[in-house]
């Protein structure tokens, strides 16, 4: 069943830990680093995480939001310190994807990923629509997920862009918990779903136990790369930040479900999978054909409705 000229070089570059005090220089030397052995495996495109210039930073509480913006975000991409990342991947001719804190020039700011094809130009820009988390302080809590105090919600959209020869989308960290954030793009026939993630493995609210962080994590790959005929690739950044932990578990997961690729430890590590592009067009055939089996009359609520309400009467059930 595999298909040879269809096979698709695939590397997510899982990162370590990137403490408060590391520079955007230091941290772009190991992103190229990745970039060097993903192309070197093979790679047609490579993966890097979410947030990933810089510590996650949502876990502080920090009012001067000058400094905020100076120490976390980036006013123009390339900038003069990620501008190596661009060039390489120009000399390599590999596409990537990247996640960082964008500050607009007009002052919004973003939990945004792009799309860099192998000629390094920016093909795609997506900004983060699911933000966890809060925007209060919450002094009682062992660390803060302020993502809804220092980010807008993005206003981009779930797009597809066709570049290295296939069609790919992205999206970022808990966009990956949410069923609508695949089905918009696999309704626009995207092969691969590109994203990547920082997940506390500690819950402030409740005390969620620790193996449940990895087991959703997978969960909500394994279960959208399979409901929507995707490939999807996962970028942790993880490990202990200052003391507070992330999970890793970066992984490839193929249409079926399966897990063709992870990451075994919390430090940089790139794991590849040769992607049969084709496999998804198999369960998009014969399991989840959208035009023969979908009924939108019936799924009128998942638009219409933001929290749960009351039962529709039967009459309103179907439009
Ligand atoms: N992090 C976490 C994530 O969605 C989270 C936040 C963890 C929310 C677990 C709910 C449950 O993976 C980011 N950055 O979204």
């Amino acid at each position: 069943m595999s298909n040879k000229d269809n096979r698709f070089g695939l590397a997510v570059a899982q990162m370590g830990p990137v403490q408060l005090a590391e520079d955007r220089t230091t941290v772009v030397r190991r992103l190229l680093e990745m970039m060097r052995e993903a192309a070197a495996r093979g790679a047609k495109m490579v993966v890097f995480p979410e947030l990933a210039l810089t510590t996650f930073f949502p876990r502080y509480w920090m009012e001067d939001q000058a400094e905020v913006d100076a120490r976390f975000f980036e006013a123009e991409m390339p900038g003069p310190q990620t501008r190596p990342l661009f060039e390489l991947a120009a000399r390599l001719r590999i596409g990537f994807y990247l996640g960082y804190g964008e500050l607009t020039p007009d002052g919004h700011h973003y939990n945004t990923a792009i799309l860099v094809d192998e000629t390094a130009r920016i093909v795609a820009r997506y900004r983060k629509i699911h933000l966890p988390g809060h925007s209060d302080h919450k002094p009682d809590a062992p660390f803060q997920h302020l993502e809804k105090k220092y980010f807008e919600v993005g206003n981009d959209g779930f797009g597809v862009t066709d570049m290295l020869g296939t069609r790919i989308g992205q999206c970022l960290c808990n966009d990956r918990r949410w069923p609508e954030t695949y089905r918009v793009m696999s309704l626009q026939s995207a092969r691969i779903v590109t994203l990547g993630y920082n997940t506390p493995s500690w819950n402030i609210h409740w005390n969620e136990p620790p193996h449940l962080r990895m087991f959703h994590h997978l969960l909500s790959l394994q279960a959208n790369a399979y409901q929507n005929g995707l490939w999807v690739a996962a970028a942790a950044k993880c490990g202990f930040e200052d003391g507070f932990h992330m999970i890793g578990g970066s992984a490839i997961v193929a249409p079926s479900g399966e897990i063709v690729a992870q990451a075994q430890g919390e430090e940089d590590e790139v794991i590849f999978a040769s992607c049969d592009l084709q496999l998804g067009e198999t369960f998009l055939q014969h399991v989840f054909n959208f035009a023969k089996h979908r009924r939108p009359e019936h799924y009128r609520l998942i638009v219409e409705r933001t929290g749960a309400g009351a039962p529709l009467a039967p009459s309103e059930l179907s439009t």
